[in-house]
């Protein structure tokens, strides 16, 4: 039988890729399917802080609203990291173009015309970059600290977008070793290769090997 996996996530794109990761050995649900959970603020000041919080505070939730203590809590904070700009947007990665520090999330096409501003003139080997995933996994139903897996993806940011595939600031990023964007690369390459993917490996491993 499928192992149970809440994801506590409520972007699509995200909770779309880590089910394809997971495979079919995982019974994935995502917040869609528990609207009444709160949203959580990010407040920590790493991906690890916020991953963390992510996932227990869903945990919590659960077990106090749906009596929910089957399988695993799942929780993804990601990010993209510039060199040229010391290591921005970083945890701020979702909400980069707001102005206010506390406000939501900023959509994607704003987030990626400030990365290009804030890169203008920046030479193409100034323009180095990485995508880090950090994966918060913890178990349904207890409060014990989460257990936390990191993925990398090092890359370049091209000078426009291109590509319709993905999401966030992957019309921009071209990972190393390709000639095209996550944007145009698709599902397929972003699947073998991504921060996400590195990440999602080195949970499952930690899985059969428990
Ligand atoms: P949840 O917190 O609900 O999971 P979120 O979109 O707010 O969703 P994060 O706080 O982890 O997620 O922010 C991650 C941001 O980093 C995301 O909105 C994108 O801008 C960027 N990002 C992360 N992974 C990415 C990827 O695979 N491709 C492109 N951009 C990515």
């Amino acid at each position: 039988m499928a192992t149970p996996v809440v994801i506590a996530t409520g972007n699509a794109h995200k909770a779309e890729e880590i089910q394809a990761l997971l495979g079919p050995d995982f019974a994935c649900r995502t917040l869609a399917d528990f609207p009444d959970a709160p949203e959580v603020e990010e407040t920590a000041r790493t991906l690890a802080g916020n991953a963390a919080l992510k996932a227990l505070s869903l945990v919590n939730w659960l077990k106090q609203n749906e009596d929910w203590n089957e399988g695993w809590v799942l929780a993804d904070d990601s990010g993209l990291e510039v060199d040229a700009l010391d290591g921005a947007p970083g945890v701020r990665s979702a909400r980069y173009a707001a102005t206010d520090s506390h406000a939501g999330n900023t959509p994607d096409q704003k987030n990626n015309a400030k990365l290009l501003h804030e890169l203008s003139g920046q030479r193409k080997h100034h323009r180095a970059a990485r995508f880090r995933c950090v994966i918060a996994l913890a178990r349904a139903g207890q409060y014990g600290k989460p257990e936390i897996f990191h993925g990398v993806c090092e890359g370049q940011i091209i000078e426009e977008p291109r590509g319709e595939n993905g999401f966030g600031y992957d019309p921009l990023f071209q990972p190393e070793g390709h000639e095209q964007t996550f944007g145009e690369l698709g599902e397929s390459v972003k699947s073998q290769n991504s921060h996400r993917a590195d990440a999602l490996r080195k949970l499952k491993d930690w899985l059969v090997a428990r």
